[in-house]
């Protein structure tokens, strides 16, 4: 299914505290991608369900998540092709377009880690995002982009059908330095956001998953959207859909998960499981470690990793059986 296609090509990366702004520069490399996954693996409680999994993928340009039921050996499906495309990329990113860079300490193999969750509590979930510089600390790479609180990958939400969203979003990056083009479908005002609900089956207008809002740096905004009792059960995703500048805030890491619980999620042995949220990112920056240009998020012929919850090959251990 292929949604959001008004900016070619987005992806998440990165985030983690406050930062002095870098300036705008021309720079070399990079392509977005962005491949989530949210992987509910059957815990030991259940091996008779093993075989029986429920999947939903969703696929955005170079933007997939998939959640569901996998089994241990889809999951470990998913490491492998970490692993595989970390081990071509990290040679590109020791040539020569990754000099300067600024570098920060790197273990293979650490432990996953998961997104906040942020859980709706009687039937409404009332959250804050501010959308923030972070510095990130990825694969060996310090980088510095832009976030939903200061994370990346964002929170996790997590709602049932009928439940209302309330989020304030406060727009926290500085203004933007470019005047609006005389071409809008050129990149602009990549400090401008707004907050789109994918696969959201909402209203698309007012308050709600209206994504021709424009929140401006600087601004707060208030986001509602009730989603509808009879609502598809499922994960789905939350990132910024503004025209001229979405492409580049995805591919920053300006992204999360949304899952929308329900259906068999209360059957014990699958709630007593262990859920897992998988959020895969195509890690692009340029020779400083941040997003300031187009070109870094395109084309595609420059060094790039792939990482899973804002980790370079992490580790999932799973008991045997
Ligand atoms: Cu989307």
């Amino acid at each position: 299914m292929r949604v959001c296609r008004d900016d070619p090509k987005p992806t998440p990366a990165i985030g983690s505290t406050p930062l002095p702004l870098l300036p705008n520069l021309p720079m070399i490399e990079s392509a977005a991608h962005a491949e989530a996954i949210a992987v509910k693996p059957i815990g030991p409680l259940s091996g008779h369900l093993r075989g029986t999994s429920r999947r939903d993928f969703l696929w955005t340009g170079g933007t997939s998540f998939a959640t569901g039921l996998l089994s241990p050996v889809l999951i470990g499906l998913g490491v492998n092709k970490v692993r595989g495309e970390s081990r071509t990329n990290m040679q590109g990113h020791d040539g020569a377009r990754s000099i300067g860079v600024p570098r920060a300490p790197y273990q293979s193999a650490a432990p996953l880690i998961a997104p906040e969750v942020r859980r709706s509590v009687s039937g409404e979930l009332r959250t804050t995002m501010r959308v923030r510089y972070a510095y990130k600390d990825i694969g060996g790479y310090r980088l510095h982009l832009r976030s939903y609180e200061g994370s990346i990958p964002g929170p996790t939400i997590r709602v049932h059908a009928g439940d209302v969203l309330r989020i304030r979003l406060i727009n926290d990056l500085p203004p933007n330095q470019d005047p609006v083009p005389v071409d809008m479908m050129l990149p602009h005002h990549f400090n401008t956001t707004n907050f789109h609900f994918h696969g959201l089956h909402v209203s698309p207008e007012g308050l709600s998953d209206n994504i021709f809002r424009s929140m401006a740096p600087g601004q707060s905004y208030e986001i509602e959207t009730t989603i509808p009792r009879d609502h598809t059960r499922g994960t789905y995703w939350y990132h910024p859909h503004h025209h001229g500048s979405a492409d580049v805030q995805i591919t920053g890491g300006m992204a999360g998960a949304l899952i929308v619980e329900g259906d068999f999620d209360d059957i014990p042995e699958i709630s007593s499981s262990v859920d897992r949220v998988l959020i895969l990112n195509e890690v692009l920056f340029d020779h400083r470690g941040t997003i300031e240009t187009y070109d870094t998020v395109w084309p595609e012929a420059v060094p790039r990793f792939l990482s899973v919850n804002g980790q370079r090959e992490p580790a999932i251990r799973m008991q045997p059986g």
